[in-house]
């Protein structure tokens, strides 16, 4: 764990652009070799969560296929799985520009690793995170860090500017959590692209989505949220009770 105080978090300016759009995109803050331990991490976690299988509850799956095999989409929680993937929850470049937002230190909410594979990584609907977490506190801030480079072309996440001042969203009747049609509108969202290594910060209000992956390389993604330390540690009960699902749906496979 790396909790050096001296890393530098968000400049004056990073901060006025998150305040005013509901996020920022902060240049790479790792280096390769780290990246290339994160990355055979993201390997591990892939060959350590159990088979790709519908009902595994940490895995979501892409609905097309490669070669007729399932390709998994996202693993949720990480952190119990690959060790240095817990490692990451509270390096200082990770924690530092959320307790700037913050005004204090935060605590891990929830943690997963989004692959977008190659050809196939789906989009993901227009959406606001705390549609999701709304029996939580509101104050929830994710911190993204890329694996690999994030472009328009592999369908980088993409944000509606200052949308994290509106509350939550007209929702699809359909999909009580995704927002309406009507407003899923992609001229209304700009493009974050990034550096792998570069970390993407957004409020849970901020309302985001990103295209499919047509290109021939993936584009992974590690997520950790964070809730401010005043509103507790809320993760060994919310986020284990997930955690003992997964494992004990694996120990009867
Ligand atoms: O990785 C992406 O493209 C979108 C991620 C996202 O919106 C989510 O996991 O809630």
């Amino acid at each position: 764990m790396n909790n050096s105080r001296s890393i530098p978090s968000l400049s004056p300016e990073q901060v006025t652009f998150y305040d005013e759009f509901g996020f920022v995109v902060l240049e790479p803050a790792f280096t390769e070799p780290e990246l290339d331990a994160l990355r055979r991490a993201a390997d591990e976690l892939l060959a350590q969560s159990g088979p790709v299988l519908p009902d595994n509850p940490r895995l979501q799956i892409e609905s097309e296929q490669i070669d007729a095999q399932p390709v998994v989409r996202k693993i949720e929680p990480i952190i119990d799985v690959v060790p240095a993937l817990g490692d990451l929850v509270y390096d200082r470049r990770m924690t530092g520009p959320v307790a700037q937002i913050f005004g204090e230190e935060g605590f891990l909410f929830e943690d997963k690793l989004n692959y977008k594979p190659p050809f196939i990584g789906s989009h993901y609907p227009l959406h606001q995170d705390y549609a999701y977490w709304q029996e939580h506190t509101d104050r929830l801030v994710t911190v993204t860090l890329l694996l690999d480079d994030a472009t328009a072309e592999n369908g980088c996440l993409r944000f509606v500017p200052g949308s994290h001042k509106q509350g939550l969203m007209p929702r699809d009747d359909d999909h009580p959590r995704h927002i309406q049609e009507a407003i899923d509108d992609p001229s209304i969202s700009v493009d974050a692209p990034g550096l792998a290594g570069s970390l993407v910060i957004f409020s849970c209000y901020t309302a985001h989505h990103s295209f499919p992956n047509r290109t021939d390389t993936g584009r992974r993604a590690i997520l950790y949220t964070y809730n401010p330390a005043v509103d507790g540690d809320t993760y060994p009960i919310y986020m284990n009770r997930h955690t003992q699902r997964c494992l004990d749906w694996l120990s009867v496979q």
